[in-house]
């Protein structure tokens, strides 16, 4: 496989990676390094500093300098200026980052594209819009003993601070425009630290920030591990939010740390979301929906439809269907053109992966297709299909977190009964209904307990449209009006005339 990197890509790999903090690239306080491994070949990219406590009081007091002067100091309409100019300089490093993203995070290079344009950019410039759009009220009474007209009570609603973003590896720059596109846009400033396994485009995207004019301090990005780097921001006493994407095991740790202060904590963490079939689906749509739901971003992806939960009159046509579409699921290097399917984030995910396929085996799920390890250098797994699942399965409970379908069918027209069903999870974050009925499937869209229900496609994403997670898939929302709120705070403001 050969594949020429832009010379800027280059340029950037050569560079010796450090911290981003006041909006300058410095070493950091300690001096351990972290590998950054290419999980289709895992060859050493680069490293990055191991940070550290110190790296992060550092990024908190330049944030917080920051917050309370250039910042603060631009009107809503400049704010919204500097944001645009950071979407157009996204785009316009389009192929830079999409390198990098695919060097890092393993995706193919056409999604890699897609997210860096189709979702960071517009991301960005779908919260520019919002800066100068954030309002109060207006309340009609008369406290304070005031006669009617007398006085006026009224919110304004203020930036929260500064902000502690902790993202995930499986779609870097996707998490970290998710962070900074909603707290650049309230105003607030932010420390931002990449998963240690992906942390090259949220890098690339801080001299991006720069060029565009957004003040030294505003971003901060502190490199290093979750138990060093993530714990001290979410202890930070001079950090007011956490914005966390995540597992919801270490989604727990940040809530137990973030209680010093009390400072306020978003979570969106896992899922095994449900893909409901009914017969009538359009097997046009039904189909590469399957596909795109479970093995997209090589199903590392929180909103996953790993549960294909489907009438057993049409299940095995199904699923034969599916497996004749993995065809054009090439699993291979993402620089390869007709890869759709990259590899997993590495060796330790491999095996995590593998070892549920082989409960599933054990637990004695039918293994249709896939199951295997690919050979040769790289972290790659082949798309996988276990039919004849029950509920008490490992495979059907636990999130993977890598390419495994699960399949149960359901032989009863009683949608109470299927929604059992599909609910029976610990996560609610995603999950579709596939009917042409329209009655039939919003009641089911209804039932299901989910931040986000899609009906004939799975997990539609965009700006503008709320998501997150019921139960144990988070707290808050992110994406649209409700995504702004949590960088906010209200205050009330009565005057007596
Ligand atoms: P985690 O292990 O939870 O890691 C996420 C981030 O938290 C990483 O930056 C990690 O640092 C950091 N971290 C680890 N321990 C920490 C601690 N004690 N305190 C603070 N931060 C800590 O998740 P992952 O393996 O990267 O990602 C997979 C999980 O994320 C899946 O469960 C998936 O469902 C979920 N996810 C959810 C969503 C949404 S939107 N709901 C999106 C993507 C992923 P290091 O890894 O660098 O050590």
């Amino acid at each position: 496989m050969s594949f020429e990197l832009s010379a800027a890509t280059q340029e950037f790999l050569n560079r010796e990676h450090k911290q981003f903090i006041n909006g300058q690239w410095v070493d950091s306080a300690g001096t351990d390094r972290i590998d950054v491994i290419n999980p289709a070949t895992e060859e050493v990219l680069t490293s990055v500093p191991a940070g550290t406590k110190a790296d992060v009081d550092n990024a908190v007091i330049a944030a917080n300098r920051a917050f309370k002067g250039d910042w603060a100091a631009l009107t809503s309409h400049q704010r919204a200026k500097v944001l645009l100019k950071f979407a157009d300089l996204i785009d316009a490093n389009i192929q830079t980052l999409a390198e990098l993203e695919v060097l890092d995070n393993g995706q193919p290079l056409m999604i890699a594209q897609y997210t860096v344009s189709g979702f960071a950019a517009d991301f960005i410039r779908y919260y520019a819009g919002w800066t100068n759009k954030i309002e109060g009220t207006t309340i009609p009474v008369s406290p304070a003993e005031a006669a009617p007209g007398e006085s006026l009570s009224f919110t304004r609603r203020e930036p929260i601070g500064v902000v502690g973003a902790i993202i995930p590896w499986n779609a870097p720059i996707a998490m970290a425009a998710l962070k900074l596109g909603p707290s650049l846009a309230a105003g607030c400033t932010i420390v931002l630290k990449p998963a240690e396994l992906a942390p090259l485009t949220a890098m690339k995207l801080c001299d991006i920030a720069k060029e565009a004019g957004i003040p030294d301090g505003v971003i901060n990005l502190v490199n290093g591990y979750g138990a060093d780097v993530g714990q001290a921001i979410s202890e930070h006493q001079d950090i007011q939010k956490v914005s966390f994407t995540g597992s919801t095991a270490v989604g727990q740790k940040i809530v137990e740390a973030s209680m010093g202060n009390l400072k306020k904590v978003t979570l969106e963490l896992g899922g095994k979301s449900p893909v409901v079939v009914f017969p009538d689906a359009d097997m046009e749509k039904l189909i590469p929906g399957i596909c795109r739901a479970v093995f997209f971003l090589q199903g590392q992806n929180c909103m996953a439809g790993t549960r294909l939960i489907i009438h057993k009159d049409i299940a095995e046509a199904v699923i034969e269907a599916v497996v004749g579409a993995l065809a054009f699921w090439k699993v291979g290097n993402g620089f390869e053109p007709d890869s759709l399917m990259g590899p997993l984030i590495s060796a330790q995910q491999r095996e995590r992966v593998l070892a549920y396929i082989e409960s599933g085996k054990a637990e004695g799920a039918r293994l249709v297709t896939g199951g295997n390890a690919v050979d040769g250098p790289g972290y790659f797994v082949e798309p996988t299909i276990f039919a004849d699942c029950k509920a008490d399965m490992k495979i059907w409970q636990e999130e993977i977190f890598g390419p495994v379908l699960s399949v149960m069918t359901f032989d009863s027209d009683d949608l109470d009964e299927i929604a059992a069903l599909a609910n029976d999870s610990p996560y609610g974050l995603s999950g579709s209904v596939w009917t042409q009925d329209i009655s039939r499937a919003h009641k089911m869209a209804y039932l299901i307990d989910s931040g986000q229900v899609s009906i004939n496609c799975h997990a539609a994403v965009d700006p503008a449209i709320p998501f997150g997670g019921n139960k144990m898939s988070g707290w808050g929302r992110e994406f649209g009006k409700e995504g702004l709120d949590p960088f906010l705070k209200t205050k009330a403001t009565t005057v007596v005339f």
